[in-house]
């Protein structure tokens, strides 16, 4: 390429990708009463700063190549700071690392941008292979904590076995999400990803919800969200655990869940958004659900709407790997709407509006999993019968 071309053909990649930042989201028709789905996702690989992808250098890259290829932006932890909406999102790159980096929006719901450099995390471990999927808890003690998964490969993986691996949970801390202090990472007998700080003290100690699972895909045993009281956060370690969540068989959950972002407090209890995963031919099938706990002992669970909250829909089923919902991040703002942000398909970002009002109904009233086809066809007979005398009331 001359230099004119090359010239030329930057411009076009900053202007298309300006366009692609600036594009107004909106909310899609399709009314459930609970929450508003996205027209738009709101981050994709074509985020990634143009900066990142291409070397701008005419004389190192002459035929304005990408050098480092980004392969996706999805399941991101979401703060409110200071007045401004903020995603810790899971980037992978062509080369399936996976890295954390800090997206902004003026709104919550589009023109997100990612801040000039990814989060260089301290470097503590060298098998410390992949990070990802990070919970942020802005936590009554003034610190702003992200626990991630940090994978390694398993040391005892027979030779030629090289996709066995470990998972443990990586904590991390900060006041400016810029400055990031890393803690020992979690003590645990067990394997744990989605391990999920609450963000109040409990006892007067640090809790924790886990998810102990026995091998690197499997819950096992033990499986289901737990929960665990740590006595030292700089120090953290597991010591008794308690499954307050379990998975249930036939269900969304039957294979694995785990807590996604940490809960949202209101006056009638703490709002869990999770995920559960069930198996079928086509592999795991990953939705969103949702449960409340109480507000006083936030590991008693005190409501469980049957089924799942949000399921792969249109697009959003399609992409490395098709049929996920997951979801690590939301925002309650003051007015009391909730900003949820997923991911689909370990692929892209989106959005999805809600109230606290809307999702405590929903959690309270939406009538419980029977566990059976017998008690929810009873179920559904119930609301016929209530509905058809409302019908008819109308008529007469
Ligand atoms: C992937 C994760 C996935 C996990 C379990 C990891 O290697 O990076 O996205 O959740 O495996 O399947
Ligand atoms: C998991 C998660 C996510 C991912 C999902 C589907 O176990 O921890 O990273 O979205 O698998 O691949």
């Amino acid at each position: 390429m001359d230099k004119k071309d090359f010239d030329k053909r930057l411009n076009e990649l900053f202007k298309s990708y300006e366009k692609l930042i600036m594009l107004r989201n909106e909310k899609i028709d399709d009314y459930n009463g609970i929450y508003y789905r996205y027209k738009h996702p709101i981050l994709t690989a074509d985020h990634a700063p143009i900066f990142w992808r291409y070397d701008l250098n005419y004389k190192t890259n002459p035929n304005l190549l990408q050098r480092f290829g980004i392969n996706s932006t999805f399941n991101a932890g979401a703060i409110l700071f200071n007045n401004r909406y903020l995603l810790v999102v899971r980037v992978e790159g062509w080369d399936r690392k996976s890295f954390f980096a800090v997206a902004e929006s003026p709104n919550g719901i589009d023109q997100w941008r990612f801040w000039d450099y990814p989060i260089t995390l301290p470097d503590t471990d060298k098998d410390e292979t992949n990070v990802y999927d990070m919970r942020l808890t802005q936590h009554e003690d003034g610190w702003i904590y992200g626990i991630f998964c940090s994978e390694r490969k398993d040391p005892n993986a027979p030779p030629g076995d090289l996709s066995s691996a470990i998972a443990k949970a990586g904590i991390v801390r900060t006041k400016d999400l810029i400055a990031w202090e890393r803690l020992p990472d979690l003590k645990s007998k067990t394997q744990q990803r989605n391990v999920v700080l609450h963000p109040e003290f409990v006892n007067g100690k640090y809790a924790l919800y886990t998810r102990p699972q026995e091998t690197f895909i499997e819950a096992g045993s033990g499986g289901g969200i737990g929960w665990a009281l740590i006595d030292d956060i700089e120090n953290a370690e597991i010591r008794d655990e308690t499954i307050i969540e379990p998975r249930v068989y036939h269900t969304i959950k039957e294979v694995k869940n785990g807590l996604g972002p940490p809960p949202i407090k209101t006056d009638k209890g703490w709002l869990q958004l999770a995920h559960g995963v069930r198996s079928c031919a086509a592999g795991l099938r990953y939705v969103l659900y949702m449960f409340m706990t109480d507000l006083k002992e936030p590991w008693k669970v005190i409501a469980s709407p049957g089924g799942y909250f949000m399921a792969p829909k249109g697009e959003e089923r399609v992409g490395d790997v098709s049929n996920v919902l997951f979801s690590n991040g939301w925002i309650k703002k003051d007015n009391g709407e909730v900003y949820i942000y997923y991911a689909s398909s370990d692929t892209r970002m989106h959005v999805a509006t809600s109230t606290v009002e809307k999702l405590v109904d929903y959690c309270l009233n939406t009538p419980a999993d029977g566990y059976r086809t017998h008690t929810s066809v009873a179920t559904l007979n119930k609301l016929i019968t209530k509905n058809l005398q409302i019908m008819k009331n109308k008529k007469d």
